[in-house]
């Protein structure tokens, strides 16, 4: 579908994105989200949740989901995010999110689904026993932004099929109910450096919470001995780190760890590989580990701080949630009116 963005929205840029309460925060989450979200609340209006409708399309141990929310937040306000900027909340706070994704559900093709390759990532040979949540959650996600009316979604490699899908059902929800241009079209802001950071175990998977292993990992509450201890044993080859980032190619741990580098010191691959050209990784990984804990530890620490206080996070999510409601409150009233429900 081709519909264009409509003139009204331009200029007004309004970002959302989330992460999922699913486990661990990881050095992934920070370059790939954290870090972006913290520059994106002083370039757009920015709406940053906590995915937990997302995350119990996998089961979750309830005992374990509520201090996983506040673990998140407090990642999010101990990266930089000011909730007097950004409003940050909790996903199932709003309940206009579960609504829309209802009204969406009606709106989306199975067939659109059925091409949405993180399911069957996701799901892998198990596809009968994943819960039609996890199937569906791409239309969640289009309710998430289109909620909002939200213009820009930064989105990481593997997401960006459900901007596009998002699109569509905008598009289709406009056409179906005869209201031209009423949902946006999103465009995705793709993340650059530290878009995809993989296990430290095995470069062919991306690091992730949910990966058994916490040695592919490195957690933002690792404390710098267990940060050193990973890089340490992260899995490499026996050769010295090339001059251009081409020989890297077919070196997937190695282009892992210097990318890693790269992106916490704000840096190419290309301008580390000059300065470390010809030495081996028993060189490169101590200061590797050496960068690592200078920019996680202060977020660790302050992580910390924050947990200790469930209180104060409960106080900064209640707020977000009251903002968030406020804004999403007449687009649902709206969405109903057009469907033709009675009382809308
Ligand atoms: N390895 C990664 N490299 C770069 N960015 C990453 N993100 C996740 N992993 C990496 C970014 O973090 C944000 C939140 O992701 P999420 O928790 O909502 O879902 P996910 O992408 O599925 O993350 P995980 O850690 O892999 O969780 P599980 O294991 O529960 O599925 C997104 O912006 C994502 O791009």
């Amino acid at each position: 579908m081709t519909e264009q963005a409509p003139a009204a929205y331009a200029g007004k840029r309004r970002v959302l994105s989330g992460v999922k309460p699913t486990g661990d925060l990881h050095l992934g989450n920070y370059l790939g989200a954290l870090v972006k979200f913290t520059r994106m609340q002083h370039e757009a209006e920015t709406f940053i949740f906590v995915a937990d409708l997302h995350a119990i399309t996998e089961w979750q141990d309830p005992a374990k989901l509520t201090a996983q929310t506040r673990e998140i937040a407090a990642a999010y306000l101990a990266a930089g995010l000011d909730p007097k900027i950004a409003t940050i909340f909790p996903q199932s706070a709003v309940t206009e999110h579960a609504e829309l994704a209802w009204i969406f559900n009606c709106v989306a093709r199975v067939g659109w689904l059925d091409r949405m390759t993180q399911f069957k990532d996701k799901s892998g040979k198990n596809k009968e026993k994943a819960s039609v949540g996890l199937y569906t959650y791409p239309v969640l996600q289009a309710a998430d932004i289109l909620l909002y009316k939200a213009t820009h979604v930064p989105v990481g490699d593997d997401q960006k099929q459900h901007v596009e899908l998002t699109r569509d059902i905008a598009a289709k929800f406009n056409h179906d109910f005869d209201a031209p241009g009423y949902f946006p079209l999103p465009e995705p802001i793709h993340q650059g450096a530290g878009a995809r950071i993989m296990s430290l175990r095995d470069a062919s998977e991306k690091m992730s919470k949910s990966n058994p292993s916490d040695a592919a990992r490195i957690n933002l509450t690792d404390d710098a001995d267990a940060v050193a201890q990973k890089i340490r044993k992260a899995k490499t080859d026996p050769l010295p780190l090339p001059e251009t980032v081409d020989e890297l190619k077919d070196r997937p741990e190695a282009q892992n760890l210097v990318g890693i580098y790269a992106a916490l010191d704000g840096r190419t691959s290309a301008e580390v590989l000059t300065e470390f050209a010809g030495e081996g990784f028993g060189a490169f990984k101590p200061r590797l580990a050496d960068l690592a804990v200078a920019k996680l530890g202060p977020v660790g620490t302050e992580m910390r701080r924050l947990m200790a206080d469930p209180a104060e996070i409960d106080k900064v999510l209640a707020a977000g949630a009251e903002r968030a409601r406020a804004a999403a409150a007449p687009t649902l009233a709206e969405v109903k009116k057009l469907v033709g429900f009675w009382g809308a």
